[in-house]
């Protein structure tokens, strides 16, 4: 089990504890049930975007093996599951409901409350319409109209039953690793409209809000940002100057918006360019108020300032790290935190993504995923003594609860407590997913005598 103290908040019944997935990662059925392509069907086709070639195609079929996987979700213990929404299975053509589409998404929702497990939805999980990428995607204003549209839709048909919805999934990626970076669909290289990109998904997100509220009202709405917060390499001025500018760049370019009503002036002081065009009252509609705060935290950059004023990243020897390539670094999760509650007046924080991905085997004896397992570890101390520190968090979503299409390095990293053989599609549990299985049984027996 882990090495949680007993008195710990991460122990208490009213802790949300669950799993992550989303949609194109693991529904796969690309093409049925009435679904029309979105932007990350387009990407997959053009050569050298995704390693291997990999698409999201079949992934790991959950559009048909849910029942399992939601058995899985329920056996393991957890007591919430996040999962998104793919929009064009929902609305396959601008202004048009697919009933298929949504009765795929109620049936998880009533298979998930059966099995006494709480839905958490994310509205936008990265897999815009095609038809709507063909009008110029985020950078057009109107996408995030068509949003809002979306989220009345789905929070109209699913309602009450989520225990909370995400209007985004960490709009950075959407709009710098999709339109600044490239390395994500659509596959854009062009920094100014990566800013113009995310002033949409933040209005998309104010815009969406008053529909679910209303369709939705006892349901928690608020959205998910990712954080890799940046240290400086060294004590220099310049050094820790660029860590600033880089975490304002990456984390607070979002935040500031939601909970203050304006973008960071480090930002448009030192990048200027970057500035985009805002309507009169935008910046209202952008700070509507949120019940949560989801934070997705992974790993730690280290920034260092170079000859020209950019940011550089210095990669640290010796560091344990992913196969991804990331730094395990559980400090900087404590870190963020206690910085995001000293900065902001914040609403209840969930850390709604963390894991680890491991080039594992299958072995006679199971799969060890030792690094995976310690990695949570490590990082649930690292949460409970943010808590400890004041910090007021009510939720942590370990992901993933699959192995899944892993965007541009396709199924080569592997993020799941469960292992998915992607030839016969079976299921086997890690280490990881028996470790929280046992913290789980733990809690429920604890919260039982409490409760007696
Ligand atoms: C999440 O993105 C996604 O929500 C999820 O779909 C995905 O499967 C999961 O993480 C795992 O990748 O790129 O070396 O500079 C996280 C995206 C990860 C982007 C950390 C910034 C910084 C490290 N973020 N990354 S590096």
């Amino acid at each position: 089990t882990f090495d949680v103290p007993n008195d710990s908040r991460l122990r208490s019944p009213d802790f949300l504890f669950g799993v992550a997935t989303a949609a194109y990662q693991v529904e796969g059925a690309a093409r049925e049930g009435g679904r029309t392509p979105s932007i990350w069907d387009t990407f997959c086709r053009q050569p050298g975007r995704v390693l291997n070639g990999d698409t999201g195609d079949v992934a790991c079929e959950h559009y048909h093996r849910w029942p399992e996987d939601l058995d899985l979700v329920q056996d393991l213990g957890f007591d919430a599951y996040r999962l998104s929404i793919s929009w064009p299975r929902v609305m396959p053509r601008r202004g048009e409901v697919n009933p298929e589409g949504l009765r795929f998404y109620e049936q998880i929702i009533d298979g998930l409350v059966e099995r006494d497990v709480k839905p958490i939805v994310t509205l936008y999980h990265w897999d815009l319409p095609q038809y709507l990428d063909n009008r110029g995607g985020w950078v057009n204003r109107e996408t995030a109209y068509a949003f809002a549209e979306f989220a009345d839709v789905v929070t109209a048909a699913l309602g009450n039953r989520v225990e909370a919805y995400a209007t985004l999934n960490e709009p950075w990626c959407s709009a710098f690793l999709g339109y600044e970076l490239g390395v994500h669909a659509p596959g854009l290289k062009e920094p100014r409209l990566a800013y113009q990109a995310a002033h949409h998904l933040l209005l998309a997100h104010g815009l969406a809000l008053p529909a679910m509220r209303h369709n939705a009202p006892q349901s928690r709405h608020g959205l998910v940002l990712n954080f890799t917060p940046s240290f400086p390499a060294t004590e220099r001025y310049d050094d820790q100057a660029m860590a600033l500018l880089q975490d304002a760049i990456n984390g607070h370019w979002f935040l500031e918006p939601v909970l203050e009503g304006r973008y960071p002036s480090l930002v448009t002081r030192f990048r200027p360019e970057s500035t985009p065009v805002v309507y009169p009252g935008d910046m209202d509609i952008i700070s509507r108020p949120i019940d949560f705060l989801g934070v997705n935290y992974y790993t730690r950059s280290l920034v260092t300032h170079d000859q020209d004023g950019e940011a550089r990243e210095v990669r640290v020897e010796n560091a344990q790290r992913t196969s991804m390539d990331w730094e395990v670094y559980p400090h900087g999760l404590y870190r963020l935190l206690t910085d995001l509650d000293r900065q902001y007046h914040l609403p209840p924080l969930m850390v709604t993504e963390n894991g680890a991905a491991v080039t594992e085997t299958v072995e006679d004896d199971g799969i060890h995923d030792d690094l995976r397992c310690d990695y949570y570890n490590r990082h649930l101390q690292a949460v409970d003594q943010a808590i400890r520190d004041g910090v007021n968090i009510t939720g942590y979503f370990a992901w993933s609860l699959l192995d899944n299409f892993e965007w541009a390095e396709g199924y080569s990293q592997r993020f799941g407590l469960v292992y998915v053989d992607y030839d016969s599609q079976e299921r086997i549990r890690k280490r990881s997913a028996t470790l929280f299985r046992e913290f789980m049984a733990e809690r429920q027996s604890a919260g039982a005598g409490a409760a007696s």
